[in-house]
């Protein structure tokens, strides 16, 4: 299923005058404070997430899942998802292949669906967290730090190969995550484990094109429950300066203990020109893939303000590759992307606002409360009216998620896939 542009604009029709009221308001008085409204709106028009292949479909617990309807049953569905997404929002043009689980079969097919879909290919994801079909080694007991060395080579290659993948798809960067670790104290030699792992990491990074980058995510537990072998951004900066200039620690903003200060290690990493990817979830607990901005957006906009600090004071630091990493049951995932999507403009256009000038001088005199009041001002604003003239700029929907339910999306799709259609992945 394609949206065409007409149908857009007509859904937008109803509500256009009274954002353009509302537009209007707002631009006059951030206007007024010294705000460079087009130039925050087109920063919001140009920032894109990429969306990756698995969170088109009911994602799984570990207790059942509970399949969406409609749900895309192959890569070229998986990008038309991401396509729709993309049309509506003008924010998702990218997505993120996760391999095996979405091997192309035509590469030529795949590249022609991406680009009529306006999207590109973002970092590819190895998965060396669960054993393939056929696969002659198991990992089990871990992949990159395993003991044996037939293990890591499987999954060293297994890494090389998801470069070639994405090599023939025009992706710039690969993305590893490891799930290895030890579930039980003693089960293995710390120190043996991290060699392993920077040892396998290096000869993956050794195979990495000229122009590519090298993600390495951390998590500080799950699947393993005692311990895991790149547990914190500590751990990845150091595997990444032990691999080389082209690679880089990735925060996921699910993989923190509670409390962690999450804004402090993504300014720690950009000031060291180091922190390549970012996941964007929300969490109470854990990795709990909940939707961003849900449950702590204070968070996120204190996370944003460094971000926006290091792209314009860290020269040092490349653009960063975004994507949404989350994963659900309960709602239509593409329902649930729009809500993360829009979330992370409202957290960017906020951060935005904030006088970084202005700020410095109030932290030079020591003055906590105007810090506070400064953050707090722009964080208290209202920025829905620029987070929807981006769009309107693009093309896209006043407001994505009613119009993808008064067009019906959802309904096509069950008509076109049916009730029973499940998305490969988790
Ligand atoms: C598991 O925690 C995870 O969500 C990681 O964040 C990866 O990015 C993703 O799975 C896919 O490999
Ligand atoms: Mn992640």
């Amino acid at each position: 299923m394609k949206l065409k542009k007409e149908h857009i604009q007509d859904s937008n029709k109803k509500g256009v005058s009274i954002h353009g009221e509302e537009f209007d308001f707002l631009s006059n008085q951030l206007t007024k404070h010294g705000v460079d409204v087009p130039k925050l709106v087109q920063k919001l028009a140009d920032f894109q997430v990429a969306i990756p292949s698995w969170a088109l479909g009911a994602g799984g617990t570990r207790f059942g899942r509970f399949s969406f309807y409609g749900e895309p049953a192959s890569l070229e569905q998986k990008i038309e998802d991401v396509g729709l997404l993309h049309a509506l929002t003008k924010t998702a043009g990218a997505i993120s292949l996760h391999i095996p689980w979405d091997i192309p079969e035509d590469y030529g097919a795949i590249r022609q669906l991406a680009t009529a879909n306006e999207l590109i290919f973002d970092a590819v994801n190895s998965n060396t967290f669960q054993d393939q079909k056929n696969a002659e080694q198991s990992y089990r007991y871990g992949s990159l730090s395993n003991r044996s060395k037939v293990v890591r080579e499987q999954a060293i290659q297994h890494n090389i190969d998801v470069i070639g993948i994405g090599e023939k798809l025009g992706s710039k960067s690969l993305t590893v995550w490891l799930a290895d670790g030890a579930n039980f104290p003693g089960q293995h030699n710390f120190q043996t484990a991290l060699l392993n792992t920077e040892n396998s990491l290096k000869e993956i990074y050794a195979a990495l094109p000229d122009d590519w980058k090298l993600f390495i995510e951390y998590k500080p537990y799950e699947p393993n429950f005692y311990s895991t072998v790149i547990q914190d951004w500590g751990t990845s900066f150091m595997l990444a300066n032990a691999c080389g200039e082209k690679a880089y620690t990735l925060v996921d903003l699910g993989h923190h203990l509670p409390n962690t200060n999450i804004e402090q290690i993504v300014s720690t990493l950009m000031l060291k020109g180091k922190l390549g990817g970012f996941h964007f979830n929300d969490s109470k607990y854990g990795d709990d893939d909940s939707t961003v901005g849900s449950v702590k957006p204070y968070a996120l906009f204190l996370i944003f303000n460094e971000l926006v600090y290091g792209m314009e004071h860290n020269p040092q630091n490349p653009y960063p590759a975004w994507m949404i990493d989350a994963s659900h049951n309960i709602k239509d995932p593409m329902e649930d992307l729009m809500q993360s999507l829009e979330a992370i403009q409202e957290a960017y256009a906020k951060a935005l606002l904030i006088d970084q000038a202005e700020l410095m001088a109030a932290q030079r005199e020591n003055d906590v409360v105007l810090c506070q009041e400064i953050l707090q001002n722009a964080y208290r604003t209202d920025v829905r009216p620029l987070v929807r003239q981006a769009r309107l700029l693009k093309g896209g929907a006043l407001n994505p998620l009613m119009a993808y339910r008064s067009l019906q999306v959802r309904e096509a799709l069950i008509k076109e896939r049916g009730k029973h259609s499940i998305a490969t992945g988790l």
